[in-house]
């Protein structure tokens, strides 16, 4: 099965677009209360339940972008959230150097941390392409992460593979030390 590497870029995380907690309530806000009220009353009955509450709905709402991949069928193979150094980011867009804006999308790269991914599957390189959508916001479709999500080509959110081949690449350089050993239990529902 492919790999590709995904990257939700500082605009992204800094819009919340990762974030579970705040989106369950400001989308959600009946559900929210409803599992406050469960949450409470487990709580008095046993007071390390909340605990456990508060973060069985931070797994259970993993965010907008990255529950987009899970549903679509493919598996996380791994995921840190980090600051990136500048020779770091320059490296990664190494292929885009003698583009006049690489200075200022090197400098947007670490202006702030980014949520970096490894996500497996048939044809998830492409595939993840297309629910990322087009480089250019106003060309992604909507539907699509940039097509929903970003108006500016230098503000649009997430980085995808654009090849097996880079995928690999950038999969090597994010991270070095491999990828989680897993196999979903789902796995037969979703493939043949
Ligand atoms: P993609 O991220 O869709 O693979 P790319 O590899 O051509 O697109 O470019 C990498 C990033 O560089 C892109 O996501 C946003 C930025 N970028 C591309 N074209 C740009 C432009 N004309 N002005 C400013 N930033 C640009
Ligand atoms: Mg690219």
């Amino acid at each position: 099965m492919e790999q590709t590497f995904i990257m939700i870029k500082p605009d992204g995380v800094q819009r919340g677009l990762v974030s579970p907690i705040p989106r369950l309530y400001t989308e959600q806000p009946l559900r929210a209360c409803l599992n406050l009220a469960i949450g409470f009353c487990s709580g008095l009955l046993e007071p390390s339940l909340i605990i456990g509450f508060v973060f069985a709905i931070s797994l259970l709402q993993i965010g907008d972008i990255i529950s987009r991949f899970e549903k679509k069928g493919y598996y996380l193979k791994a995921m840190k959230f980090m600051n990136v150094e500048k020779s770091f980011a320059q490296q990664h867009y190494a292929d885009l150097s003698a583009q006049p804006f690489f200075a200022k999308l090197v400098d947007y790269i670490i202006s702030g941390p980014v949520v970096a991914m490894v996500w497996e599957g048939k044809d998830v390189v492409l595939t993840g392409r297309r629910i990322i959508g087009a480089t250019r916001p106003w060309e992604a479709a909507p539907g699509t992460i940039r097509g929903d999500h970003a108006v500016e080509v230098s503000r649009n959110v997430i980085h995808g593979s654009d090849s097996v081949e880079n995928g690999k690449k950038e999969i090597a350089l994010w991270f070095p030390g491999g990828l989680a050993e897993w196999k979903s239990n789902l796995h037969p529902w979703i493939y043949e």
